[in-house]
């Protein structure tokens, strides 16, 4: 009897010291960038999604934010390197190398909207379900697609026309879309880094830029322009990848708790997102009064929409038929959202 229960706690004793190696033997530390700081909404995700992994598993996560890997484009070589294991990258970035996530640049394409925006991104099937194998194409296993605002543009003069954009230079993030919307609105566009922006504004090589008011606010956009204007051609859009071969390398408890983890991470970035428009606007009225906020009429916004038709034509030139097949997808996500 003493032996064989000897024998059992024995028995227990090792399973426990088998088990205490197998989970310290698998705590690993994940590497996470991104293109923001951490009190920017792709640092609030981050954080939440390093919370629910470190809560739930012995694994530890450590985010770059900004300016801490280089720019958006040197991330993304290292995230794909498997050097980062998990990677934010904006389309506004990743368009040169995914020609079908430009679909999120298309003017015009998604809701402005907050009641509309959190279904859009929730049920959205091209977001949810068509984009996965692109971004597997080059490596990536993608999470999430979130939004962070709508797009403003923020100008030394005002503009109501693409008359009135004639020879302003408007910096525009990386992807070659974004050139050729600010071409189709009457404007001179120039890609930069956003590493670049600020002193571009400074120093006038740039008149102007476009951006979500919760950015612009904090990082004094509004200070080096003059005019903010609401268009209402698109929503900053953000993505969260994984590098495909670590994550077809985990386990499949590890797969489901970074799934977990992206699902509370995006549920709770979604209801932050549909106050982050507003939030931005009220803190920019506060500190800076007398910047000028022009809201563009319907009409106003009808030469837009009109110019935004050879945006859509480039788009799919560029990213094919699948790009188009996405493109049509999202025109029908976006009347479901408004339904
Ligand atoms: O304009 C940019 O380059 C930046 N805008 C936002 C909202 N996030 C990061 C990005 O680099």
């Amino acid at each position: 009897m003493t032996s064989n229960f000897l024998k059992l706690l024995g028995g227990a004793a090792t399973t426990a010291v088998l088990l205490a190696g197998t989970i310290s033997a698998h705590a690993d530390n994940w590497k996470y960038a991104m293109e923001e700081g951490l009190t920017d909404p792709q640092g609030m995700y981050a954080t939440k999604f390093k919370e629910e992994i470190e809560k739930n598993s012995d694994h530890t996560i450590q985010i770059y934010p900004v300016g801490s890997l280089g720019e958006s484009a040197d991330a993304m070589e290292q995230a794909q390197a498997g050097l980062l294991q998990f990677i934010d990258q904006s389309p506004g970035f990743t368009g040169a190398l995914i020609p079908e996530a430009e679909a999120f640049l298309v003017p015009y394409i998604q809701p402005t909207d907050p009641k509309q925006v959190r279904k859009f991104f929730k049920e959205s099937i091209a977001i949810n379900e068509m984009f996965h194998e692109v971004y597997r194409e080059q490596g990536l296993e993608l999470l999430s697609v979130f939004p962070e605002g709508e797009q403003v543009v923020t100008t030394m003069k005002e503009f109501r026309t693409p008359a009135d954009l004639e020879g302003m230079k408007i910096r525009t993030m990386t992807s070659p879309l974004l050139l050729e919307t600010y071409k189709a609105f009457g404007a001179s566009p120039i890609a930069m880094a956003w590493g670049e922006l600020i002193g571009a504004l400074k120093t006038n090589m740039v008149d102007g830029q476009e951006n979500p008011t919760i950015w612009i606010e904090a990082y004094g956009l509004d200070n080096l322009t003059k005019v903010l204007t609401y268009t209402g051609h698109g929503q900053y859009t953000t993505a969260v990848m994984a590098n495909a071969d670590f994550y077809d390398g985990l386990s499949d408890e590890d797969k489901q708790l970074i799934q977990n983890a992206t699902k509370v991470a995006h549920d709770y970035i979604l209801d932050v997102a549909v106050e982050l428009d507003e939030t931005g606007l009220n803190k920019i009225k506060e500190t800076n009064p007398d910047y000028k906020i022009v809201r563009l009429t319907e009409e106003e916004r009808a030469t837009f929409k009109e110019r935004a038709k050879a945006v859509e034509e480039a788009f799919v030139s560029r990213a094919g038929e699948r790009g188009k097949k996405i493109l049509d997808q999202m025109k029908k996500d976006l009347a479901a959202s408004q339904e």
